[in-house]
């Protein structure tokens, strides 16, 4: 060969290698079960990405991958960032990305893992908020669907057109991809692989009041006797950051909360719950017991040269747990068991991204150090930062379990990864009182779901700023929907119950909180459903009918379930599923408010429902009500999930999952068949069928021991 052919061959060399760079996954892709598969870059810093923390298992190995496979991730290194290029159709409808402001619907838009504390959305137009899902939902117009979850807790720029492009300064992750027939088939999928939300307690499907913050003591209880009073059902009052002394978390205020076992009885007496916050951030302050322990049980996260890392948050300069250390999670877990010995019934863990003031990242530096321990490695706060907030929730969890073990864990958390629905619920962190901000909560709450977080809501009534009455009003009808329903408002803005605003909005409230309580049977039965299949609670319209691509874009109308459509009484021009779907009119509801959501339920459905009481203590389900929309056959079925509600003899069989099929008989007579499907409680119920026509329910009476039919009266 002469020697001028010699820069040819390096150029062609350096070509082919470029292209099999970028073009082959190297031979540790594979399948990892039916219809899934994990592709690798050529190079893997498996120390840098594993263990995953998103999954809860390795991917199995499970042969080649399949001929034909359509979805397939391209690695490359541009400008020294690894990029992953993943071709997805042009037709095709993009979904997922977990808790981002904007469209339901992707296509066109580009996001950032990276959890940040974002005031009003602000900051990077809301495509960066304080939690991250790696995580791509692709609806084909046939219907069939796909998941990528790219499987990186590092920094990613993800943005989605015909191309789903990720780009980061952190090791090429490995890719996960999905392929199934139907969108909820891959987020069903998606729940195997990173794992479901356990059964709350049945207190968390309550409505849950809270504010930043009640103080002293007597506010609590005069919000909580407010309630009872006005006949208003509710749950939970929630305990902000005021309760503390002086921002210490585990401390108590001794003016404003000197008795805090006295005020949870107070509030347990009168059937509420009390949720109390904690956050990370622990006051540099040599005359604090926690401060104290942290360091000399050396639990601090530390800054590059080794030294514990100062930042300052509410309290002014805190340390912060380095919650990647086993020790540190114990230590953490055994700061509850004197906080929890008051009767704190749930845990708010909030500033959890972790937020840091007064720098422009809102966060800690990036080359602090996270020292590991157990199976995670030692790394810098690049590679921990997206996991600290679910470690967190993690160490919480545990610790209710530890100190309650015969109690359901309710932890409510701010910051989380995928993942992250195994130990704690979430809410959308600080929107404000504004139309748009009322609005972008459905595809919020929707992303959530499609993301494998079904426990979330926004603040009702927004966080900042003052609501007027009818946007509270409005905001207040839609959000007792939210899987999570809390309203909850910064401080420094006007009162938010719902009896703040007068007459009107409290009787629109009250009618909105008693619908949410009715449903409760056919909530709970959801709740159970996303449990064991991580399908979403609060589901796109497009669920109904994944082959019908009008409805794909719909993001104010929305399903609970499969059975139950919500069409908020603001949206305009909303999509209908085909078929007839029939509006439910709750029976007290004289005459239309103009605020509550039309609801209807699907044909073929019996959804069970429950009468109004103020609480869930007082909740059995003894006498149900069964909402039918037959299906033009006369026929229609569905499912009733009841256990003790709180406790875990659940998992040692002592539920009920009820399967009812109500067939027409006569023109005006249902035949009802109640089968136990799952489980070994024993239940005794009353049923009455509401037959669900016209805008209007046609009750039967309630049955007897020898009822087999069901009359309606027309
Ligand atoms: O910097 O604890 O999102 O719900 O009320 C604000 C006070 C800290 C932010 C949370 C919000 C909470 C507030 N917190």
């Amino acid at each position: 060969m002469k020697p001028h052919f010699y820069p040819l061959l390096v150029i062609a060399t350096c070509v082919t290698a470029f292209f099999f760079h970028a073009c082959s996954a190297d031979d540790r892709s594979h399948a990892c079960g039916a219809g899934i598969a994990v592709f690798y870059p050529e190079t893997f810093d498996s120390v840098g990405l594993l263990p995953s923390l998103a999954l809860v298992a390795e991917p199995a190995r499970a042969g080649a991958l399949p001929r034909g496979w359509k979805i397939k991730p391209r690695f490359s290194v541009e400008e020294g960032k690894n990029v992953i290029t993943i071709p997805v159709g042009k037709e095709t409808d993009l979904y997922g990305t977990g808790e981002v402001v904007g469209a339901l619907r992707r296509n066109g838009t580009s996001i950032t893992t990276w959890n940040l504390d974002n005031y009003a959305y602000a900051l990077n137009n809301g495509k960066n908020l304080y939690q991250s899902h790696p995580w791509i939902l692709g609806v084909r117009p046939d219907g069939s669907a796909f998941g990528i979850l790219v499987d990186s807790p590092w920094r990613l720029e993800i943005s989605l057109s015909d191309t789903a492009r990720v780009t980061t300064d952190g090791p090429a992750p490995r890719v996960i991809v999905i392929e199934r027939d139907d969108p909820a088939s891959v987020v069903m999928t998606l729940g195997e692989l990173t794992g479901k939300m356990e059964m709350p307690p049945l207190w968390a499907l309550g409505f849950q009041q809270s504010r930043w913050s009640y103080f002293p003591d007597a506010r609590v209880k005069e919000i909580a006797d407010g309630f009872r009073s006005r006949s208003i059902p509710c749950d939970v009052i929630w305990m902000d950051i005021d309760y503390m002394d002086g921002f210490r978390v585990f401390t108590f205020d001794p003016a404003r909360f000197p008795d805090p076992g006295a005020l949870n009885d107070y509030l347990h007496e009168r059937d509420f719950k009390a949720v109390y916050m904690i956050d990370p951030g622990i006051k540099k302050d040599s005359l604090y017991a926690v401060y104290n322990q942290g360091t000399e049980g050396d639990h601090w996260v530390k800054d590059k040269d080794g030294r514990a890392f100062n930042g300052p948050v509410w309290p002014g300069p805190c340390a912060f747990p380095d919650f990647t250390r086993p020790e540190t999670r114990a230590w953490w877990r055994g700061l509850y068991e004197d906080f929890l010995a008051t009767g704190v019934d749930g845990v708010w863990n909030d500033m959890n991204e972790p937020a840091v003031f007064r720098v422009e990242s809102h966060t800690m530096p990036e080359d602090n150090l996270h020292r590991g321990g157990g199976t995670l490695p030692p790394g810098p706060h690049a590679r921990y930062h997206n996991l600290y907030g679910l470690l967190m929730v993690k160490a919480t969890r545990e610790a209710l379990l530890q100190y309650r073990p015969d109690k359901r864990p309710f932890v409510l958390s701010r910051a989380n990864f995928i993942g992250g629905q195994r130990y704690a619920a979430t809410w959308s962190g600080d929107n404000v009182s504004r139309w748009e901000h009322l609005r972008v909560s459905i595809p919020m709450t929707l992303s959530l779901g499609l993301s494998g977080q079904p426990f979330s809501g926004a603040d009702i009534g927004g966080f900042g700023g003052n609501a007027r009455p009818d946007l509270l009003a409005h905001w207040m009808a839609t959000g007792v929907y939210y899987p999570f329903a809390r309203n909850h408002s910064s401080q420094n803005t006007a009162n938010q119950e719902p009896w703040a605003l007068g007459e009107e909005v409290e009787n629109v409230s009250r009618r909105a909180i008693n619908r949410r309580y009715r449903l409760l049977p056919y909530l709970y039965t959801l709740f159970r459903e996303a449990s064991v299949t991580g399908m979403p609670i609060a589901r796109p319209l497009f669920f109904a009918d994944p082959r019908d691509t009008s409805l794909r874009r719909e993001e104010q109308a929305f399903l609970l379930g499969q059975d139950l459509m919500i069409v908020p009484r603001w949206a305009k021009n909303p999509k209908r599923p085909r078929g007839a779907w029939e509006t439910i009119t709750p029976e007290d509801e004289k005459e239309d408010d103009g605020y509550q959501p039309l609801l209807a339920i699907r044909p073929g459905a019996v959804i069970p429902v429950n009468k109004v009481i103020q609480s869930t203590v007082e909740y059995t389900t003894d006498s149900i009500t069964l909402l039918v929309n037959p299906a033009s056959d006369g026929k229609a079925t569905g499912l009733l999930y009841d256990d003790a509600g709180d406790g875990f003899g659940y998992k040692n069989g002592d539920f009920a999952l009820h399967r009812f099929s109500v067939s027409r008989h006569e023109e005006n007579s249902f035949k009802l068949d109640v089968e136990r499907v799952e489980g070994t409680r024993e239940t005794r119920r009353h049923y009455r069928v509401g037959l669900v026509a016209g805008g209007k329910i046609h009750y039967s009476p309630w049955s007897t021991d020898a009822t087999r039919y069901f009359p309606v009266t027309r």
